[in-house]
């Protein structure tokens, strides 16, 4: 993407990828196979004229579709009719990116390039090859998009005072397939145009379609809880499922399930806050390498694209001054994706603490009750992260102070249906109450 981006502004761009052609693997192994993309990666995508291309090839979900134990399916639209969130395929999207860089005549790309160590001083990077064979690239500008285990971040905080944080939660992910209806050309065996969700407090699992007629199914718990199950063997996969998840052993398939289930592992999630993210005007890391987040926003692949779109914006500001636009960009970007980190972080909490808990649940009815009273006014929070281009960082203060508001509304109505009472009582009773009353007005008085 950002390849893309200085690549269409004219600079001569080497991009260099330790991995194979993506666009000539015949089987792609590890990570999340499907991503959801909304506004903000849409918007990036727009600006190198890729969005239409890349929508066309996705699944919107215009709702989620949670799955209680029961069975029972209940549908929870995202925004206003035609809103909605992609799914869409990351190897797909990968090709795309990388056809897209390619045709620019500036841009090479280099493959099984794998990145050992560099000199910032000097920018000089070192790679290994296919062969092992030691290869030196040097580059007045070097652009760390290199993951959540990122190496040039890693050089980075050996000559910069970089701030930075990391957290592993507890919980790791699994996913396992839903295959199109047996006997159909691609049929999908659940509703299509959805988010699916599983919630079960110390888990979770979620599923997002395909276009080959298949959904991937990503399951949330803890390590231990993994471990445990697995030690049972098939018999307690099949025992775990017919408890949480019965309606979904029949959409997996038993035999599939096992076999799945018993030879994948379950996979790390990292959260890693940094700042800042250049180093002179000689490199910058963006994406997961200047901020990786846990999945529970679904903003990962959002949030990197944004940076690229934000990136461009200052590069316009400072004419393409190096000196000028990394230490703004630093400046600028980091307080919203640390802000990211921490909503997609406080959302993997709530997910399993309150989802279930009867306030959260009556204050999700309350949101939903005031966005449709003042949709330009009160906008949930999601809906301010998933369909809005608002500051992250913004997004968490204007989250905040909807929220005082409301909670404080709802205290202070809660107050004047007690008041309301005690009146209508004590004008029964006469005198005996009117103390009471005062002292509870006097009281509200005080609170507010
Ligand atoms: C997790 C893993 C539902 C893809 C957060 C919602 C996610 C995605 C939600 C993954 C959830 C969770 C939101 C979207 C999205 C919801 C969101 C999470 C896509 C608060 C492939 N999350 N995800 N929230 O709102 O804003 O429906 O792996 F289950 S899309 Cl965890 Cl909008």
């Amino acid at each position: 993407m950002q390849a893309c981006y200085m690549g269409q502004r004219g600079y001569t761009v080497d991009l260099f990828e330790s991995r194979e052609d993506i666009r000539e693997a015949e089987h792609v192994a590890g990570r999340s196979i499907n991503l959801a993309l909304s506004v903000r990666g849409r918007s990036a995508l727009r600006h190198i004229g890729l969005e239409e291309e890349v929508v066309k090839s996705g699944i919107p979900m215009h709702a989620r579709l949670i799955h209680d134990v029961d069975g029972k399916k209940s549908t929870q639209p995202y925004g206003k009719k035609g809103e909605a969130i992609l799914s869409v395929d990351r190897r797909k999207l990968n090709e795309l990116l990388l056809s897209a860089a390619e045709k620019v005549d500036s841009v090479t790309l280099h493959f099984y390039h794998k990145l050992t160590h560099l000199d910032l001083d000097n920018g000089t990077l070192f790679f290994t090859d296919k062969n092992d064979k030691k290869v030196e690239a040097h580059a007045d500008l070097i652009f760390g998009c290199d993951g959540a285990y990122s190496c040039v971040r890693r050089q980075l905080m050996r000559k910069t005072l970089v701030d930075y944080s990391q957290e592993y939660i507890p919980h790791g992910y699994m996913e396992l397939c839903v295959p199109p209806k047996t006997g159909t050309n691609g049929e999908h065996n659940m509703e299509l145009n959805y988010l699916h969700i599983w919630p079960r407090n110390r888990f979770m699992m979620i599923a997002l379609p395909n276009l080959d007629g298949s959904f991937t199914l990503t399951l949330f718990m803890p390590f231990d809880e993994f471990e445990g199950i697995k030690k049972q063997g098939e018999e307690g996969v099949m025992a775990f499922f017919k408890k949480y998840y019965p309606d979904a052993i029949e959409k997996i398939g038993v035999q599939n399930l096992k076999d799945t289930f018993n030879s994948s592992t379950s996979l790390p999630l990292v959260s890693v806050k940094c700042s800042p993210y250049h180093y002179q005007d000689k490199a910058v890391i963006m994406g997961d390498a200047a901020h990786a987040m846990v999945p529970f926003y679904g903003q990962g692949m959002n949030c990197g694209f944004e940076d690229c779109l934000v990136f461009n914006e200052i590069m316009d500001q400072h004419n393409g001054d190096f000196a000028k636009v990394l230490p703004h960009f630093s400046t600028f970007r980091s307080p919203d994706a640390q802000a990211m980190c921490d909503l997609a972080m406080y959302n993997y909490v709530e997910m399993r603490a309150l989802v279930n808990s009867r306030w959260f649940l009556f204050r999700k009815k309350v949101d939903r009750l005031l966005n449709w009273l003042l949709p330009s006014k009160y906008i949930p929070l999601y809906s301010m992260v998933t369909f809005s281009r608002i500051r992250y960082h913004v997004v968490i203060n204007k989250w905040k102070k909807q929220d005082k508001v409301v909670n404080n509304g709802l205290i202070l109505l809660g107050f004047s249906a007690l008041g309301m009472l005690v009146w209508l009582v004590s004008r029964g009773q006469q005198i005996k109450y009117t103390r009471l009353t005062e002292m509870l007005t006097q009281r509200i008085h005080d609170f507010f």
